[in-house]
């Protein structure tokens, strides 16, 4: 071989080794390179290894694809041989087709035998003997997620749950909503929120702080439609939703609703989504907001179509706290 030759062919092999390693380094430049987030509960992990299996036949025939070509286009090339000169004729390969149809074969089997091993570990959550048991709702809106707990207590934007508790959790979302998913990576799949219907999931954690996400594009704001899921002691569980229950009405109810549904789409002192809300006689006209917020206006969706009396007062006792005026200047 020419030294000029093999000189090009060391440039190009560099060129494409660098270019592989642009997206290798990208993915791993992010927390946790190429593995989803460190699992937290049972299906969680049970997700990981299957993410794990599947990825190790991946990233084997990757590289001996990606190797056959790279060795087929140097090995096969034209060189300096005339472009109306016919190239090697080559036939059939029984052994070879016989590899190639056999391999394939055999790791899809693997890999489907595989996953229905982890699937009913994913799916079924552990029985009542087992541990604790909870159930919480979790009800997707535009653009925030509400939870149910089996007081009556109320959440927006923060799910408490008790650790170590098998926590069920019906996923849903009310009549005029579009479709939203539940996804908590640390803790499990993606579940859909679908207006009118009822979908399950369940997670069992330790004490954390765990990060929700609406997984399914819902409209304008679905980028701010996130969560979070604070498993923690059950007596602090308890003595939170038995806090809650007592007062549905209260302020600290009303300051997440401003703040995980009002605040998605306004400032109080300038248009954001919508139009700014600082001064609007409406922040202190209870009915006139009920009004608003069970049935929306124009563009606005009917963020509390299905709120309960004390959650609409929660939100005019926050409301009334805000400053009477729009405040000069454009801060929010
Ligand atoms: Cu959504």
């Amino acid at each position: 071989m020419p030294a000029g030759v093999g000189r090009r062919a060391a440039v190009v092999a560099l060129a494409v080794v660098a270019v592989l390693l642009v997206p290798a380094a990208t993915a791993f430049a992010g927390n946790g390179g190429l593995l989803p987030p460190p699992a937290h509960s049972p299906n969680a992990h049970r997700i990981r290894d299957a993410y794990v299996f599947v990825m190790i036949f991946v990233g084997v025939v990757f590289v001996i694809v990606e190797g056959a070509l790279l060795v087929l286009i140097t090995r096969y090339r034209r060189g300096k041989r005339d472009r109306t000169q016919e190239g090697p004729q080559i036939h059939g390969s029984t052994r070879l087709e016989i590899l190639w149809t056999v391999v394939p074969v055999v790791m899809l089997t693997a890999i489907c035998g595989y996953i229905f091993y982890k699937l009913p570990g994913i799916n079924d959550a552990p029985p009542a003997a087992a541990a604790n048991q909870t159930t919480i709702t979790v009800e997707g809106h535009q653009f925030y997620w509400l939870f149910r707990y089996p007081n009556g207590a109320v959440s927006i934007g923060t799910m408490i749950a008790p650790a170590g508790d098998v926590v069920h959790e019906n996923i849903t979302a009310p009549a005029s909503e579009v479709n939203h998913s539940w996804w908590v990576p640390e803790l499990g799949g993606k579940t859909d929120a679908i207006p009118g219907q009822t979908n399950h999931s369940w997670f069992q954690a330790p004490i954390g702080t765990y990060v929700a996400r609406c997984a399914e594009l819902c409209g304008i704001q679905h980028a701010l439609m996130d969560a979070t899921v604070k498993v923690v002691p059950r007596a602090e569980y308890e003595a939170f939703i038995a806090a809650r229950a007592a007062a549905p009405g209260g302020l600290d109810v009303g300051k997440e609703e401003w703040q995980g549904v009002c605040s998605s789409c306004h400032r109080l002192n300038e248009t954001y989504v919508g139009p700014a809300l600082g001064g609007n006689p409406l922040l202190r006209d209870r009915d006139g907001i009920e009004n608003l917020v069970r049935h929306g206006l124009r563009q606005m969706p009917a963020v509390g179509e299905n709120w309960s009396p004390e959650q609409i007062d929660a939100l005019i006792a926050y409301t009334k706290t805000l400053p009477k005026q729009k405040a000069n200047g454009f801060q929010s």
